[in-house]
């Protein structure tokens, strides 16, 4: 029964609102830069429709679910399959645990210029994970997987930090990674005898 009269309000309202906004007076060049500046910000909006639609960006966890009080027991995460794997295609992944106060394994080595695929999971509470120089970043929420591809550009120290408050001794929560060069690099000796037997 109200509704029409509140339809009419709200028209009469955007009409006085348009002819107000028509009588504005926009100067040539205000209007030129507000034209560059609508012009830009679509293009941005489109660089990164197109980047999420054609090269898979999302955020870190696609939504794969894991028993973070018996990490130890499942296959993945393991105690013995941490660290650096590589498969039979020559794909590098890294399996990290994070838990109050370190990751586990507390150092690693990999190979630079190469695209390597980290998985964490947390074994307790919330917990974030930062490379420096890196894109890796991400949160690791109990409970889930998180994962990044990411590329180390040159070889060196790079400390792995967490930055996420997870309790009193948060800021001694960190590990490092060791990027040697891609020439240099060899696949760890365990991973490949267990990779075999993994597969059986
Ligand atoms: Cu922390």
């Amino acid at each position: 029964m109200q509704i029409e009269p509140l339809k009419q309000k709200c028209e009469q309202l955007f009409r006085d609102f348009y002819t107000e906004f028509r009588g504005i007076h926009i100067d040539q060049l205000e209007r030129k830069w507000i034209t560059i500046s609508m012009v830009v910000i679509g293009l941005f909006v489109g660089i990164i429709t197109i980047d999420a639609f054609f090269h898979g960006v999302n955020p870190p966890s696609k939504v794969e679910t894991i028993d973070s009080a018996s990490l130890h027991l499942s296959k993945e995460f393991a105690e013995d399959n941490l660290g650096v794997q590589v498969d039979d295609k020559d794909n590098v992944t890294v399996r990290m645990v994070a838990g109050r106060y370190s990751f586990f394994p507390k150092h690693i080595t990999v190979p630079a210029e190469t695209p390597i695929t980290l998985r964490w999971v947390s074994m307790d509470v919330l917990h974030g994970v930062h490379i420096p120089m890196t894109n890796m970043s991400t949160m690791i929420v109990p409970g889930y997987v998180a994962e990044i591809t990411t590329t180390f550009p040159k070889p060196g120290e790079y400390p792995v930090l967490c930055n996420e408050y997870c309790g009193l001794g948060h800021n001694h929560m960190w590990s490092n990674i060791s990027v040697i060069a891609k020439e240099d690099w060899e696949a760890p000796e365990k991973s490949s005898a267990k990779g075999g037997s993994n597969h059986e």
